[in-house]
């Protein structure tokens, strides 16, 4: 069932399927904790994708850059613990992927409404190159824009549907990626939105 996608990534279609409704209950609930917000980005635009975050360090963006911080910047307090759902659905991907540790230390949760797009980019601001990156995808299906090490490579489009799991590891951690603008459809567990969560380390281990 799993299906390579080049060297260090594999799409489970479907892994996170039977977990779906526990998940998708356990992101409105972080939701409640810590709203979804459009963040802006250094270069002062407002992203159309909304985010919110749970674990050790959450990501961040605004005028000053990117980074990871420890509390939210929204209510002051700690990112709120994964939920157990999210802890089990990212060792069981790694563990299916080959990879000896599952990454758990920071979660970005991605709320897409119909329009919204993440343009072309890398994740570089994690300092833990080994660890894979585990990206889950819930609700409406989108295209993922999946390009090479440099941004002229040329872009592969991929559709992404409920319940996908992406383990994005070795030389792949670092391609380009994005996601096309979302089409208005609908899905019965998410109504128009897509979800996506990404599991990361950001710090290397001891
Ligand atoms: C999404 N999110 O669908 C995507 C899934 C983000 C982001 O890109 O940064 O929040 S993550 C897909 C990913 C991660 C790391 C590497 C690669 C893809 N890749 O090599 O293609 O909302
Ligand atoms: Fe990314």
């Amino acid at each position: 069932q799993p299906v390579p996608l080049a060297e260090g990534a594999v799409l489970f279609p479907g892994l996170a399927l039977p977990d779906a409704p526990a998940l998708i209950r356990a992101i409105h609930d972080l939701a409640r904790i810590v709203p979804f917000r459009r963040m802006e980005t250094p270069g002062g635009r407002q992203m159309s994708v909304a985010m919110t975050a749970c674990g050790e360090s959450g990501w961040c963006s605004d005028r000053n850059g990117y980074r990871y911080t420890t509390h939210s910047p929204v209510t002051g307090a700690p990112w709120p613990p994964l939920p157990d759902a999210f802890v089990a659905i990212s060792r069981r991907a790694t563990a299916a992927a080959g990879f000896p540790k599952p990454p758990l230390q920071s979660c970005l949760i991605n709320c897409y409404e119909p329009g919204a797009r993440l343009s072309l980019h890398q994740d570089r601001d994690e300092n833990a190159p080994h660890m894979p990156i585990v990206s889950l995808s819930l609700g409406v299906a989108a295209t993922f824009l999946w390009g090479g090490l440099r941004r002229s490579d040329p872009v592969r489009r991929l559709r992404l549907a409920h319940g996908d799991v992406v383990v994005w590891g070795g030389p792949s951690r670092f391609v380009f990626h994005g996601i096309a603008p979302l089409s208005r459809s609908s899905h019965p567990e998410t109504g128009e939105n897509r979800f996506n969560i990404t599991f990361r380390q950001i710090a290397p281990e001891e």
